[in-house]
């Protein structure tokens, strides 16, 4: 009887490691209001950070609105950065199934979802981000084709060959790359897509800085190297077809959040590593082949 319960749990909750279950037990417990006041906007809850250039009037003007300014600002941000992942993805059609992997409270799935009208699969290991996202799907009127499910990225469990293209949006750092691209291998159709935007400590500075170390404590994450995306792309016949490196296009974003109430305290880390050259933030596009 133990041992049926035991298997009957086991299908309902993805098989992680203890370590994947504290960075489950971050997100389970997650509210900072830079990301839900910036959701708030327009209802695409975002978990990454912003690209392009601020508009620096929103710190002027009066002082009782100047939050609701700049938060409207850094989402803007959020959106564009959002966006330029979804130029990426490739030709797709409404027939077509994306996985967005590492989803969070789902405002890329929707994103994907509002442009190319397809269906979209969204997987996180947090119980409370699938929940929310569900309830955003609805709110969005398209439940039907966006749907939240709690799964390991590393073992989706999804069928062979099922995804027309699969991202992550700052997600990989939680996870070992050969492991999940051979999971991406076999998820994607032959000439299927993949994306990521990451940040990665760059080989040419050496071993991870002091602020790459205090980001990984901060996030409970393990940023890889520049190099090993390369190295494990090419082992699973995943072929880079865009690498833009959007370092300097996010440098602005960190400089307005760390001027903004709603900086959580990891923001001059970013800052600090991204001027020193020892971080890098990457989008890197590849083939399916
Ligand atoms: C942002 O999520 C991304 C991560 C936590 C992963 C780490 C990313 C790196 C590029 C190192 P978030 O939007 O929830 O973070 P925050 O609460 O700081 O806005
Ligand atoms: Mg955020």
């Amino acid at each position: 009887m133990t041992t049926t319960m035991h298997r009957a749990d086991a299908a309902a909750a993805p098989v992680i490691s203890p370590y994947q279950e504290s960075v489950a037990d971050y997100w389970n417990r997650e509210k900072n209001p830079v990301n839900l006041r910036l959701g708030e906007v327009d209802g695409f809850y975002h978990h990454h950070y912003g690209i392009g250039d601020v508009d620096g009037s929103v710190l002027e003007g009066p002082q009782d609105t100047r939050d609701e300014r700049v938060i409207a600002e850094l989402h803007r941000l959020e959106c564009a950065q959002a966006d330029f992942l979804a130029d990426h993805l490739g030709a797709v059609t409404s027939d077509d199934r994306l996985l967005d992997s590492g989803c969070g409270r789902g405002g890329g799935s929707l994103v994907a979802n509002k442009r190319f009208d397809c269906r979209v699969d969204g997987i996180s290991i947090s119980e409370t981000q699938v929940a929310f996202a569900t309830t955003q799907a609805a709110k969005h009127g398209v439940g039907d084709k966006v749907r939240f499910h709690l799964r390991n990225m590393l073992d989706t469990g999804f069928e062979t060959g099922s995804f027309r293209a699969v991202w992550n949006n700052e997600s990989t750092m939680y996870v070992d790359l050969s492991t999940l691209f051979a999971e991406y291998a076999r998820l994607l159709a032959r000439g299927g897509r993949y994306v990521t935007i990451t940040g990665c400590y760059n080989d040419t500075y050496g071993l991870p800085s002091r602020e790459v170390s205090t980001i990984n404590a901060h996030y409970i994450c393990d940023i890889h190297p520049r190099s090993t995306y390369f190295k494990e792309m090419a082992n699973n016949r995943l072929v880079p077809i865009s690498v833009v490196d959007l370092t300097a296009a996010t440098i602005p974003y960190w400089e307005l959040r760390a001027q903004s109430s709603l900086r959580t305290g990891i923001e001059d880390s970013f800052l600090t590593a991204y001027k020193n050259g020892s971080f890098q933030y990457l989008l890197i596009a590849a083939d399916r082949i």
